[in-house]
């Protein structure tokens, strides 16, 4: 055989069938947050949650709805008795090709979004079936850390100024060089004066946890070394999702402090309300993940409405080969977004 069909086949990359739809689907996955996100944003700083979030439902819906998946909507808009759409277990897709699991967050930060504030996005992540956690709507405990460190350098379960220590000695710096991102809400009161008495600093945000969370896997861009506090167990599985695909660590655990939320997530299928989640748990297969911007913020520039053409940033990432491709899109058929 010539030398150079053997070279030609030793450097080619084999690409199994499943892994083409996969690979197919990282691009299908950027025009589905890509319209979720443009609806979201015809409704900035108009003051209304409720009608921000229902655009970017009904966008995101009607774009599954074309993909060629078997899809179940793992995490979605609420229980099937509160949310028409996206609800946990409706079926979505074209019902042709592989069983998928789908976790949406068609618009997280809709306070962000109502009141056109920095850090709104369209989410979504999709993995092989029956690989996502099944998480009810409650709250969950998190932390959550970039790539490159042992395993195990923080735990849930230590106290805030113990993590803040091992996380400096392990990066080699001082506990005054780690900074903290952080839920502003009352409830985080000791999580802040325990970093600040390590030595961190702490920076705090309103709302949109996931982006906080994936701000971690790279701390010299976002100045962000580690995620801390309790925020969506949705929000939760989603930012697990992109970790699993960009690399880092994550340690969650479900607040399921009432009789009635145990028995809710219990119907879920969670059999230890206790149980501490690592990526690995709440992802256990491949997966992709996306997210477009909606309002300008620290990980995605938000959509820009100029006169003949809309513009889109999404990152979208993937769990077999890591890569993470960033997409500015400039989009000239506006019918496809069904604005009016
Ligand atoms: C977080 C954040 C979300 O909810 O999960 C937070 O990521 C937690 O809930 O963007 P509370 O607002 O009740 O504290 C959001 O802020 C909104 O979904």
């Amino acid at each position: 055989m010539p030398a150079r069909i053997v070279k030609e086949k030793a450097s080619s990359v084999i690409i199994q069938p499943h892994q083409m739809l996969e690979r197919i689907l990282s691009l299908e996955i950027v025009r589905v947050t890509e319209r979720a996100a443009v609806s979201a944003a015809r409704m900035r700083g108009r003051g209304n949650e409720k009608a921000a979030d229902q655009a970017a439902v009904d966008a995101m819906r009607r774009e599954l709805n074309n993909l060629p998946i078997r899809g179940t909507v793992v995490i979605g808009e609420g229980e099937r008795d509160e949310a028409p759409m996206l609800f946990i277990g409706e079926r979505v897709g074209r019902n042709t090709g592989f069983e998928v699991d789908i976790a949406v967050d068609p618009l997280e930060g809709t306070t962000l979004c109502a009141k056109s504030m920095p850090g709104a996005i369209a989410t979504l992540a999709v993995a092989e079936g029956g690989t996502l956690l099944n998480a009810p709507d409650v709250y969950m405990e998190k932390i959550a850390i970039g790539p490159g460190y042992p395993k195990g350098v923080v735990d849930l379960d230590a106290p805030a100024e113990e993590n803040i220590a091992a996380l400096a000695k392990a990066k080699g710096v001082q506990p005054q060089n780690i900074t903290a991102l952080v839920l502003d809400r009352p409830r985080h009161a000791d999580v802040i004066a325990s970093v600040r008495r390590a030595g961190g600093a702490v920076r705090l945000i309103t709302d949109g946890d996931v982006a906080g969370v994936i701000h971690t896997a790279d701390p010299e861009g976002t100045g962000i070394d580690i995620y801390m506090g309790i925020g969506g167990a949705p929000e939760g599985v989603l930012a697990a999702a992109a970790l699993r695909c960009i690399g880092g660590q994550m340690q969650c655990r479900l607040v399921l402090d009432t009789e009635e939320k145990r028995a809710r997530a219990a119907k879920m299928g969670i059999k230890d309300p206790r149980m501490k989640y690592e990526i690995e748990d709440m992802v256990k297969g491949d997966c992709l993940f996306s997210a477009t911007g909606v309002t300008d913020g620290s990980m995605l520039r938000g959509v820009k409405f100029r006169r003949d053409v809309i513009e889109t940033e999404t990152v979208v990432m993937r769990s077999v080969t890591g890569t993470v491709r960033w997409i500015r899109a400039e989009h000239r058929q506006l019918d496809k977004f069904h604005l009016d």
